[in-house]
Parts: structure tokens; C-alpha cells; sequence
């Protein structure tokens, strides 16, 4: 397989750390089998844990105000497939890309999987793209996509999101994450209940073309670009939607799409309870669709939602496959360094929410025992796992300490006399 990181620089970081993580790991290993813990099948339950790269997470983001780009940065799939690459090689848990169209869209797709497959990456869900208008476009999506009152805009973003199921199938995803920013921005601009109707009529026609080994999964977001509805504003709308189009469309929940302390949590479990739990974008948030890099702010928020997620593990919840994805834009920070942390985060939550002691918390609520059982969530996030993390990236031949390595072996800078930007681009898919 090919890497980006060259392994002399992370065999040489490992050896530095790897005296001081045995010692830790065992400590840890000791304490947790206090508890009745096995530290081994902890540990390869992190090394089995995965979650995607959004394709367009690894160029700098940016507000509607600007753009800082840093040197060396991606400026096509291509390149940030090799981003990707150097992600996963340092975390060992992101073996998979979440590709966006039109942004990614190639001539030859036989020629891009090549590529993605040489690094040993896989792709999953393709997010299509009906808010912004491309140049030359016959109509427009200015006042909606799936839901606009002119027919012909409507087809335009069902034909787009037909046609996305097909560049999916050529790089063997198996799923379509559909989010609209179609909504209104005056009282009385739209009729809630004919849009929705549009809506869903459409979504239809897209339901009707899935592939039969296919998900379609539908992203909900409070507000924005629309800031006073939105027409699958919230998990209600969508878990509808989800419903009336068939067992093959589900929810996905972005974590920076609710309004601030919504119980993000509940809505998973209330998802899960019915089928409808498609999948995540996992990222952080203090005021709305923030996409800062996941657990900055809110890590028990994090651990509670992988404690409804191993919950139904655990109960062998059946129709229970969500896929796990970042979603988030990076600022004021090299892409690559906070993807890494993202999902180191992420994988964090849900090795705590395991060594939660399901049985006892069962007890407790059933005793309606708030104190041990809120005792019993607080006991399990407040071990530090840091351990077992590396351990996993260190027997995946991945780094110990991912970000020293990914300094020392200085890709960003390397990368910019590869990569000369042009300085006319701006938006998230164009660098
Ligand atoms: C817009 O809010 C958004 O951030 C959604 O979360 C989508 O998943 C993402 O853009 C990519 O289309
Ligand atoms: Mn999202
Ligand atoms: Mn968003």
C-alpha cells in the first residue's frame, strides 16, 4: 500500500513513545480490571472503530466574511484523497472518504477510485449539492431545490442527486446524504405545507432511483442559508420524510444542526428506536451550525450520544448500522491536524461509552437511582483512555502521537511547491 508519511519518521516517533504507553497502558489495564474490564477487547474494539473524511473538511473552510487558505493545501479529489491518506495513516480510524458533487466530480471515476484504493481508502455516502447555483446553470436553486415552486429547478436537483448515486457507484459507496437549504426568510414567503409536499414528491423520485443495496439518508438543519424555516429543519421533518419515502431512507444527524442545548441525544435514541438513525456529522458547536472540530467544546454531549450507540450495541438492536462521518471547517487550523483530532475524539466517546456497565445503569434506572446512575455515566467519561487510543493506532502501524509525527515529517510544507494555489478561488469546493 502507498503512504504519505514516510514510515522512518513515524517508526522513529513511535520508538521515542512507545516505553512511556506500555507503562501507561498497563496501569490502565490494572485499574480497569478492577472493574471487571479487559483492557485487550477494549483495545480492539478502538482498532475496529472507523469514521469518515469529508472530502471537503480537509481545505481550509471560512466564514461568509473569508477565507484564510494555508500554503500546500489540496486543490482538487485528487490531491485531497492524499490528505485523506496522511489523516488515516496518522489516526489509524479514518479509512473512508465522504466525497461532495459537484466540487469532486472527475471525468474518470475508474481513475479516482484507482487512486483512493492505492492508499487503501474506501468511499461512503456522497453528499450531493442543490444550494449553490454552478456556472451555466439552466435555473436556478435561489429559492429552493427539491422543494421550489418551478418545476424545472426541481427536476434540475433530482436529476443531480440521480446522477450523484451514479459517480457513488462507480467508487462503491452505498448511501446518499441529502441536505437542502431550501426554506424561506419572510413570514408568509412560503407555504409550509405545499413546500413539503415538493419536498417530498421529489425525494421520490431520488427514493426510486437508490440502488437496491442503497440508503438515502436526509440531513436536517435548524436555519441557514434560510434564517426564518426551513423546510427539513429539524429530526421531526426528517424522521416524516424518512418514514413516507421507505425503509431504505433514514435520518442523519449533524451535531452543529440543533439549536443550542437541544437533547441531541434522546432524538438518537428516539431514531434508533425506530430505524431511522442513518448516520452522523460529527463536530462541535457553542451557537449553531459552528462545524468546530469534534469534542473542542462539548465532550459529554459527545459521550452521551455513544452511550445511546453502544446502548443499542449492546441490546443487539437489529437495522442498527449507522455510519459515522466529520463534518466540520477548519479555520484557523491546518485541516489535517484537526481531522486527525476530530476523530480521535470521536473514537474516544465511544470507547468510553463502552466501559460503561450497562446491566448495573439498567438497575439503577429501574430502582430509579438518579444518582448512581448518573454516577455510573460520570465514572466511565472520566477514565482517561488516552492509552488505549494509542495503543490501537500504535498496533494499526498508525502513530502514537499523531500530530508530533505529522510535524516532524513536515507534509504541510512539503506540499507547497507541489500544490501552488490559485488565488482566484474561493469557495469550500474550489481551493
Ligand atoms: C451546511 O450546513 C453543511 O454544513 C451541511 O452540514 C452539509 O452536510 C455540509 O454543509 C456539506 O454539504
Ligand atoms: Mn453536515
Ligand atoms: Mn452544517
Amino acid at each position: 500500500m502507498m503512504r504519505r508519511i514516510d514510515s522512518a519518521v513515524l517508526h522513529e516517533q513511535n520508538e521515542k513513545e512507545f516505553a512511556f504507553l506500555q507503562t501507561d497502558f498497563n496501569a490502565l489495564g490494572e485499574k480497569l480490571s478492577r472493574d471487571g474490564i479487559d483492557i485487550e477487547a477494549i483495545t480492539k474494539a478502538a482498532e475496529a472503530f472507523q469514521i469518515a473524511v469529508p472530502s471537503w473538511g480537509t481545505g481550509t473552510g471560512g466564514t461568509r466574511f473569508a477565507r484564510f487558505p494555508g500554503q500546500g493545501e489540496p486543490r482538487n479529489i485528487f490531491e485531497k484523497v492524499e490528505d485523506c491518506a496522511v489523516i488515516n495513516e496518522l489516526s489509524g480510524c479514518t479509512d473512508s472518504i465522504s466525497p461532495h458533487f459537484p466540487w469532486d466530480k472527475v471525468d474518470d471515476f475508474s481513475e479516482l477510485k484507482q487512486h483512493a484504493d492505492a492508499y487503501g481508502l474506501k468511499w461512503v455516502s456522497v453528499n450531493s449539492n442543490t444550494f449553490q447555483d454552478q456556472p451555466g446553470q439552466a435555473v436556478s436553486y435561489k429559492y429552493g431545490s427539491l422543494s421550489n415552486t418551478e418545476k424545472a429547478s426541481r427536476d434540475l436537483a433530482i436529476q443531480h442527486n440521480l446522477d450523484c448515486i451514479r459517480y457513488g457507484q462507480q467508487l462503491g459507496a452505498k448511501s446518499l446524504t441529502v441536505w437542502v437549504g431550501d426554506g424561506s426568510n419572510h413570514p408568509g414567503q412560503q407555504h409550509f405545507q405545499r413546500a413539503f409536499e415538493r419536498y417530498l414528491a421529489s425525494a421520490e423520485q431520488i427514493y426510486k432511483g437508490l440502488p437496491a443495496d442503497w440508503e438515502m439518508h436526509l440531513e436536517h438543519k435548524m436555519f441557514e442559508p434560510a434564517f426564518y424555516s426551513t423546510v427539513i429543519q429539524d429530526w421531526g421533518s426528517s424522521i416524516l420524510a424518512a418514514m413516507h419515502l421507505g425503509p431504505k431512507c433514514k435520518s442523519l444527524v449533524d451535531l452543529g444542526h440543533h439549536a443550542p442545548n437541544t437533547n441531541i441525544e434522546m432524538i438518537v435514541a428516539r431514531l434508533i428506536q425506530f430505524k431511522k438513525l442513518g448516520g452522523f456529522h460529527f463536530n462541535d458547536s457553542k451557537y449553531g451550525d459552528d462545524d468546530l472540530d469534534s469534542g473542542s467544546l462539548q465532550p459529554y454531549q459527545q459521550f452521551l450520544i455513544f452511550n445511546e450507540l453502544v446502548d443499542a450495541e449492546h441490546r443487539k438492536e437489529s437495522e442498527f448500522n449507522p455510519a459515522y462521518m466529520l463534518d466540520q471547517s477548519h479555520n484557523v487550523t491546518d485541516p489535517i491536524e484537526s481531522l486527525v483530532t476530530s476523530a480521535i475524539e470521536v473514537q474516544r466517546s465511544y470507547i468510553k461509552a463502552l466501559l460503561v456497565n450497562r446491566e448495573a445503569l439498567y438497575g439503577y434506572q429501574e430502582a430509579n437511582d438518579a444518582i448512581m446512575a448518573s454516577g455510573e455515566l460520570k465514572r466511565a467519561f472520566n477514565f482517561d483512555v488516552a492509552p488505549i487510543l494509542a495503543m490501537a493506532r500504535y498496533r494499526k502501524g498508525a502513530a502514537i502521537n499523531p500530530l508530533k509525527t505529522y510535524r516532524a515529517a513536515n507534509y504541510r510544507n512539503a506540499m507547497a511547491p507541489v500544490r501552488p494555489r490559485d488565488p482566484k478561488a474561493t469557495g469550500s469546493g474550489i481551493i
